[in-house]
């Protein structure tokens, strides 16, 4: 059984619905190379645990020199045992380079000579995927000037419309919109939810995104009152219903509980899962992507998708994205949803992140399913490889190409 699993793991390619990756015609956005690899901010919060160099020093250096310096601190004075170091070690070796350089030198050659058109496709076989799904924020300057300019949309990269800066920093951003000539303020009174309703729709004209997303802090509730509520309400979730899409709430971040760490910053806190309870039970013609960043919340979200079919959890996120941690949360999500969930996204901001992690989901999914399997044979049924092929494609494919395609 462990073979026929793995097997079929190995020859299914899977889309990977959440990535910080971009298509290539949207130029610099899109990160690859080693010295991005290592500047990783999981890599970065580590670095500031093995070496005395202060967050403050490190960001006046260029971005070579950190690299130099997190290769250096975690992979040659230390041994790089973290998920997030031995990722870099797996990628360096499936693209058949030396991971025991002391130097960086002969790597950057190997990168300087890639071609990103061809070394794309490479890279998604190395990964086993078909799709690298982007997140697109409208409100983000260098990348919404390339959105009106025109960019060619590559079937590879679907688009997210991510509406982070709107619905958590509404009093910071209604002055973009006015400024874009939206009749918004900071109250969301007057004509504002209307024409928010147009900001969304211009670029969900525009991106085509196959969902809409926000991610949430530990705190997030609903309703509350507040505009984020009304937000929610008068506006996005009812684009969401006009255009069929389904809104990716992504729960539990603490953005900057460490702000001199950069992006490295971020903490997880465990949220209130009312808020996911009265948004699937007061819109069930809206259909929600849900990941919790906390631990301690997925057996609340496994038990609130039992009740609510417009609820599809998804991923691992984040800190979550432990062999450990991913093992537990699948065994109990095969035990409690069967095969109506989705179980990993790599969320790579680096596009060779895809190489390790899907080889990591591959080999600790398998596991797990091969032991459901032999569960399921000793209480009296066997399985077929056909079986077993159209699970691995409900869980890696099918279950999102379908919650993107219904109500069309
Ligand atoms: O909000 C998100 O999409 C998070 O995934 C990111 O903010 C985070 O920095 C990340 O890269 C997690 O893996
Ligand atoms: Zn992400």
């Amino acid at each position: 059984m462990d073979t026929v699993v793995e097997d079929v793991l190995a020859t299914t390619s899977f889309i990977d619905i959440h990535t910080h990756l971009f298509s290539p015609s949207l130029g610099s956005l899109g990160l690859w190379g080693i010295d991005e690899l290592l500047t990783y901010h999981y890599l970065e919060a580590e670095l500031f645990r093995f070496s005395p160099v202060s967050p403050e020093h490190y960001w006046t250096l260029t971005k070579t020199q950190r690299a130099d310096l997190v290769w250096k601190t975690l992979f040659v004075d230390n041994t790089p045992l973290s998920e997030a170091a031995r990722g870099v070690i797996a990628v360096l070796n499936a693209l058949k380079l030396d991971a025991a350089s002391k130097t960086l030198e002969p790597l950057r050659e190997y990168f300087r000579s890639r071609k990103i058109e061809e070394y794309i496709p490479h890279v998604f076989r190395l990964a086993g995927i078909t799709h690298a799904v982007m997140t697109n924020d409208p409100l983000d300057s260098e990348e919404a000037g390339m959105w009106m300019r025109g960019i060619e949309q590559d079937p590879q990269f679907p688009a997210v419309l991510r509406i982070d800066r709107i619905l958590n920093q509404w009093s910071s951003h209604c002055t973009v919109l006015a400024a874009q000539g939206y009749a918004v303020d900071v109250d969301g009174s007057g004509a504002s939810m209307k024409e928010v309703r147009r900001f969304l729709a211009g670029w969900v004209a525009r991106m085509k995104p196959v969902y809409m997303a926000v991610s949430l802090e530990d705190t997030f509730l609903f309703p509350a009152d507040d505009v984020r509520t009304r937000l929610f309400r008068e506006a996005v979730l009812p684009t969401c219903r006009e255009f069929h899409l389904p809104m990716s709430l992504m729960i539990g971040v603490r953005r900057q509980i460490n702000p001199a760490l950069r992006l490295a910053g971020d903490g997880v806190g465990r949220a209130d899962m009312h808020a996911v309870e009265n948004l699937a039970l007061q819109f069930p013609d809206n259909r929600f992507l849900i990941s919790m960043l906390s631990r301690e919340n997925q057996h609340e979200l496994c038990v609130i998708a039992r009740k609510f079919r417009n609820l599809l959890p998804f991923g691992c996120w984040w800190f979550l994205n432990n062999t450990s941690i991913v093992e537990e949360m699948t065994r109990e999500r095969l035990e409690m949803l069967g095969t109506s969930f989705i179980p990993q996204h790599s969320d790579a901001r680096i596009l060779e992140q895809v190489i390790y992690k899907w080889r990591n989901t591959r080999r600790t999914v398998g596991p797990i399913l091969a032991q459901s399997y032999k569960l399921l044979a000793a209480d009296g049924r066997n399985v077929t490889r056909d079986d077993i092929q159209r699970d691995v494609n409900r869980l890696f494919r099918t279950n999102f190409e379908n919650w993107i395609r219904r109500g069309d």
